[in-house]
C-alpha cells in the first residue's frame, strides 16, 4: 500500500476525531464521515446494490416516478441551480438533474462531499451522460466547515437525500438544517430524503447483509486509521455489529473487540480495548411522519410536498423557508 496522500487539514480533522473519540473515558466512538475514503466510498456503492439495502433503490424509484413533479415544484417558473450535501458519486441525483436539463437546457450542479474520489466519479460520469450538467465539486466536510452560498442565478435547490441526515443526532441534524437555511433565500428549496421506521427485521437486514459488505465497510475505518495515522489495528480482531435502538429510533453500528488488545497511534499514544468492548462507528436514525414534521418546524422549514413509496419505507420532502 502506498503512503497516504491527504491534505494537512484532513489529517488534522482525522486526528481530532481519534483524540476525541478513542482517547476518552467511556464509550469509544468514531464519526461516520471517516468511512468515506476511496475504498470506503467504493464499499458504500456496493452496499447500495445489495438486496437487503432497500433505501437507495426505494428512493431511486421515487425519483424515477416523481422526478419531473419534484423539479417542477422546486422551480416554479424560475431557473434552478442544484447544491447537494453528501453527494457521493451522485448516481441517483442524475435522475433529478436530467429532469432539470429537460426543463431549462442546462444546470449548474454543486456537489459537496468529504470524498474527493467519489466527487471525481460524479463529475466524470454526469458530464459524460448529461452534457447540459455543469459540475462544480466541493470537497468539504459540511459539518466541520459550514457552507457558504454558492454563486448562482435563479433559485437554489438544496438536495440532502439518501437519508444522509440520519447519520446525525436530532440536535446535530437541526444545526445542519439551520446552517443550510442560513444560505437559502426566499423561493429556494430543500429536498430532504429520509428513511422511515419499519419492521425491525427489515432494518437489521439492511445493515447486516449476508455477503458481509457492510461488515467490510465498517472495518474499513480501521484500515483507514492504520494507513493515514500509522495505527496498528488488527482488523481480524474486531467484528461488525448492527443493532436497532428503539429508544433513539436508530440503527447503531459498532466494531466489537474479540479480545483484549492495545492499539498504538504514533502521534497520540496507546489505547486499550477490553474483550467485548465496542467502538461505536455509526448511527442511522429512522424517521416518523411526526419526527420529520418536528425537524422542519424546529429549523424554520415548511414542508410543501412529500412523496413516499406505497410501503412508506422512504420519504422525499420538498420544503421551503
Ligand atoms: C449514507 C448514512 C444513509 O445510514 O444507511 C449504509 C450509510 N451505513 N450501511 C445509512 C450506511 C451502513 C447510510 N447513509
Amino acid at each position: 500500500m502506498l503512503p497516504a496522500c491527504i491534505s494537512p487539514e484532513l489529517q488534522y480533522a482525522i486526528s481530532c476525531e481519534v483524540r476525541n473519540g478513542l482517547f476518552c473515558e467511556g464509550q469509544k466512538t468514531l464519526s461516520p464521515w471517516l468511512f468515506y475514503d476511496e475504498e470506503g466510498s467504493a464499499l458504500f456503492e456496493r452496499i447500495t446494490e445489495l438486496p437487503e439495502y432497500y433505501p437507495t433503490r426505494t428512493e431511486r424509484a421515487l425519483f424515477e416516478r416523481h422526478g419531473a413533479a419534484i423539479i417542477a415544484t422546486a422551480a416554479g417558473k424560475q431557473r434552478l441551480s442544484v447544491l447537494e450535501l453528501g453527494a457521493g458519486t451522485a448516481t441517483k441525483t442524475g435522475i433529478l438533474l436530467e429532469d432539470v436539463v429537460r426543463r431549462q437546457g442546462s444546470v449548474r450542479y454543486i456537489p459537496v462531499d468529504v470524498s474527493a474520489s467519489a466527487l471525481d466519479e460524479a463529475r466524470i460520469s454526469l458530464e459524460r451522460r448529461l452534457p447540459g450538467v455543469h459540475v462544480h465539486p466541493m470537497v468539504r466536510n459540511y459539518v466541520l466547515d459550514p457552507l457558504d452560498r454558492p454563486m448562482v442565478d435563479g433559485r437554489l435547490l438544496a438536495l440532502y437525500i439518501g437519508s444522509s441526515v440520519g447519520n446525525f443526532s436530532p440536535e446535530e441534524a437541526r444545526a445542519i438544517l439551520r446552517n443550510l437555511a442560513s444560505i437559502l433565500r426566499p423561493g429556494d428549496a430543500l429536498l430532504l430524503g429520509t428513511d422511515m421506521i419499519k419492521d425491525e427485521e427489515t432494518l437489521l437486514a439492511a445493515y447486516n447483509d449476508a455477503a458481509g459488505v457492510t461488515a467490510e465497510f465498517n472495518r474499513n475505518v480501521l484500515r483507514r486509521l492504520n494507513r493515514e495515522m500509522g495505527a496498528d489495528f488488527d482488523l481480524a480482531a474486531f467484528r461488525h455489529i448492527a443493532t436497532w435502538n428503539p429508544h433513539e429510533s436508530r440503527i447503531e453500528m459498532h466494531l466489537q473487540a474479540l479480545r483484549r488488545q492495545a492499539i498504538h497511534f504514533p502521534s497520540l499514544g496507546t489505547i486499550e480495548c477490553e474483550a467485548g468492548e465496542t467502538l461505536h462507528t455509526e448511527n442511522s436514525y429512522k424517521f416518523t411522519t411526526q419526527s420529520l414534521r418536528d425537524l422542519f418546524a424546529d429549523t424554520g422549514f415548511r414542508a410543501e410536498k412529500q412523496w413516499r413509496d406505497d410501503r412508506n419505507w422512504f420519504s422525499v420532502t420538498l420544503a421551503r423557508l
